[in-house]
């Protein structure tokens, strides 16, 4: 939450040395202030095509739809997978974007369960090894302080028994992806 929290003070000091002519215009009336409609992450696999693919998000109603497309998984596996805290992939391990996002402080939960906002149901691999699953995420948010956009999607080794607090026991990270706009 430290980089939200600095990206806005920073949006702040800039607001403040803007021109006197766009001072002008922000006394315009102004338009609803929008946030992100969208947001995309690319999975990086911790080892070569295993896990690789893509995820978008889409603003839809009270929350964010999410399409997510895997392959190279074991046919027929379950791996959790998970919005993470911080936006970083860099460790091997993708240790780096520690655990689950959760700015609602819930307990880990699976779709029909009080959730964190970044926890989604498990992937299932089809017999080619590949996932294409769209699911609505109903309360989770895309911008601010509350979205998704800036933490990162984590792709688990295992399968998520949606009861062990607070991860969910999925194991080991197979591959990240940081969330942008
Ligand atoms: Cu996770």
């Amino acid at each position: 939450m430290n980089h939200t929290t600095t990206l806005a003070l920073t949006a702040a000091a800039l607001a403040a040395l803007l021109p006197l002519s766009c001072a002008a215009q922000a006394a315009m009336p102004a338009a609803p202030a929008a946030g992100p409609t969208a947001a995309h992450a690319v999975l990086q696999p911790a080892a070569p095509g295993v896990g690789a693919g893509e995820v978008t998000f889409e603003a839809m109603g009270d929350g964010v739809m999410v399409h997510v497309v895997v392959a190279g998984l074991a046919p027929g596996s379950k791996h959790g997978f998970h919005v993470h805290d911080k936006g970083v992939c860099t460790a091997p391990d993708f240790t780096s974007a520690g655990g689950h996002f959760n700015p609602s402080n819930h307990p880990h939960g699976g779709p029909e369960a009080e959730r964190h906002a970044g926890d989604m149901p498990n992937l299932v691999a089809d017999d080619k090894g590949s996932v294409d699953l769209r699911v609505m995420l109903h309360g989770t948010e895309l911008g601010g302080a509350m979205g998704v956009i800036g933490h990162a999607v984590v792709l688990h080794a295992g399968e998520d028994d949606y009861k062990t607090q607070p991860t969910g026991n999925s194991g080991a990270r197979l591959a990240c992806g940081v969330i942008t706009p």
